[in-house]
């Protein structure tokens, strides 16, 4: 460990986080030449599948889409074993990538950035880190996560619980045994229900606290098709114009390309809808989202889907009451995220496990040897927290940040984040952030690459203007945070309580987090503001 807080090295980039945002931030920076350098908490890298080790866990776009495009090498070389890899796979991928374009060169780890901030007068930012690093960049970018803030369990009594605990997003190194255990799992989210149906195999007791029952579809995970593979690296590039013309970035139906939807569910024929939802089902993952246009914006159509999944759910479960307990009937589907699971409620109809229906026996307290509810206690050896993160804003308001002025950005996001383009605030100049707030609701890894590109075009632009400094203007941003809200106020997300409105948080006010206009309106919208640098943008020389 150095303790370099008088040793001041400059960077053109300093990037938080190596994730696969980072990681590709990394690699872009270096290719334009600029000198970076990278900090991670961990001690690898991946960033999600680093942490989220939980059994279970497991990606749920298909792979051959939840990957890299930038290099074709990459893309024609690595195999995948599944069509959703697990997260030992999905970090040796990241791992491969590391070692393959020489990351780690370039990634610190190990080290938590505490505090970045701006230098008005020197015109750069100043970084410091758990481990005495202090060091100026001109650029810095977050590629911090917008699901990697976890929230801490609060419940009455925690401490004095005796019995083993774990949180699915800081899952430890190694192996837990839950085999013959007494086993609690809080929370039924994407998480929850990923380790449930794995706990449920060894545990001698598994008890599920449920709060909110989630819409579930089975992910229909299995051995990759090779045929299947060599038709798409045959020719990868389609298949990626496909995800870029798409609203959230997967196209694969069957793991085919499937053709982007044009009809609403209210004009076809009860035939046709159902033999699409059918079709959907039958593939499984995240494909309904596209079965036709209007699933998200009308609530009649959403209805048609919402029924269907409450129907197909309840099939799977033996005892009718319970099934009705399991099935969400107060918000629309896939307003909260769709959870799509390998065999979730088929542990409902094993003897071992318990649903503990939060509403009608709701957690009143902790003790040593397990959880009350609805007055009864329920003994424990082993509780999981899967209760959620602090989305978007979480991660980089854990980190110090200061703009111009010593503006503090968590103060400025107080009332909920503005952003212009989902990557940049005033006050905050040379500041950049992927995949945060008011990013699209979108396949990550795309994402990251569309957003890092668009960083790095936006610096080149900005040299070749003979500029050093550049912000968003002021009303550029407001207009696109009234356009993210306008467009998510056409959208069903904000007839659920989700985290995508921030509701997930007790007491923050509702703001739309994502922008839900889908990716080519964002990406025409980031292409057409970097043609016109002078006007959204406040830019100056050093
Ligand atoms: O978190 P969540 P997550 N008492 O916020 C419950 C991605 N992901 O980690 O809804 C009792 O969705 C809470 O209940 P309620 C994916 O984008 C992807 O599961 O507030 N319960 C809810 O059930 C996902 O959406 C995969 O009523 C409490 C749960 O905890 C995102 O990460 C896998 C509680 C939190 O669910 C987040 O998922 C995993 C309390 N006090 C994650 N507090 C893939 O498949 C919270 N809850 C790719």
């Amino acid at each position: 460990m150095t303790m370099a807080k008088d040793i001041k090295k400059h960077f053109d980039m300093v990037i938080v986080g190596a994730g696969f945002a980072g990681m590709y931030m990394v690699q872009r920076a270096r290719k334009q030449g600029l000198s970076v350098q990278c900090y991670e908490a961990g001690d690898e890298v991946g960033g999600t599948w680093y942490w989220n080790r939980y059994p279970g866990a497991r990606v749920d776009i298909e792979c051959l889409e939840y990957s890299y495009s930038f290099s074709e090498d990459l893309q024609q070389e690595w195999e995948w074993s599944e069509r959703y890899a697990g997260q030992p796979e999905l970090l040796k991928y990241a791992n491969h990538v590391a070692d393959r374009f020489d990351l780690r060169e370039n990634i610190q780890f190990e080290t938590r950035v505490t505090s970045a901030v701006f230098d008005d007068d020197a015109k750069n930012w100043l970084i410091e880190t758990d481990r005495g690093d202090t060091v100026t960049a001109t650029f810095c970018v977050m590629a911090t996560g917008l699901l990697s803030a976890p929230l801490k369990p609060e419940f009455e009594g925690l401490e004095n619980f005796a019995g083993e605990q774990y949180q699915t997003s800081l899952w430890p190194k190694g192996d837990v045994d839950f085999t013959g255990k007494k086993v609690g799992v809080i929370g039924t989210g994407s998480s929850g229900i990923q380790v449930i149906s794995e706990v449920a195999k060894s545990a001698g007791e598994l008890y599920v606290f449920q709060r909110t029952p989630a819409y579930t579809i089975p992910l229909q995970n299995r051995v990759i098709d090779s045929k299947q593979v060599d038709k798409i690296k045959n020719d990868y590039d389609r298949l990626r114009q496909f995800e870029f013309d798409s609203f959230a970035g997967f196209a694969l139906v069957h793991s085919d390309i499937a053709p982007l939807p044009t009809l609403s569910a209210l004009e076809v024929s009860r035939e046709e809808l159902l033999g699409e939802y059918e079709n959907r089902w039958e593939s499984g993952g995240l494909s309904p989202y596209y079965a036709f246009t209007d699933v998200l914006l009308d609530e009649e159509a959403n209805e048609t889907l919402s029924e269907f999944a409450r129907k197909k759910m309840k099939e799977r479960v033996t005892d009718p009451i319970l099934a009705d307990k399991l099935v969400p009937k107060s918000y629309p589907i896939l307003t909260r995220r769709l959870s799509a699971e390998t065999d979730y409620l088929e542990v409902y109809n094993q003897e071992n496990v318990t649903l503990v229906d939060l509403y009608e026996k709701p957690i009143e307290n902790f003790t040593q040897t397990g959880i009350v509810a609805g007055g009864e206690e329920i003994q424990l050896d082993i509780v999981v927290f899967a209760t959620g993160f602090d989305v978007m804003t979480g991660a980089m308001d854990r980190i110090d940040i200061r703009g111009r002025n010593g503006q503090s950005l968590k103060k400025r996001w107080s009332d909920g984040p503005t952003s212009y383009l989902g990557m940049m605030t005033h006050g905050f100049p040379n500041f950049f952030w992927i995949n945060g707030p008011h990013s699209p609701f979108y396949n990550p890894i795309l994402l990251a690459e569309f957003q890092c590109d668009w960083i790095i075009d936006a610096i080149d632009q900005l040299r070749a203007q003979g500029q050093d400094c550049v912000e968003a203007s002021d009303n550029a941003e407001a207009a696109w945070v009234k356009l993210t809200n306008d467009i998510g106020d056409m959208t069903l997300f904000p007839k659920s309580n989700n985290y995508y409105m921030g509701d997930n948080i007790p007491g923050r006010p509702r703001h739309i987090l994502f922008f839900f206009g889908g990716f080519p309106t964002y990406s025409a919208e980031c292409s057409k503001a970097l043609a016109d640098l002078g006007s959204s943008f406040v830019t100056e020389a050093a």
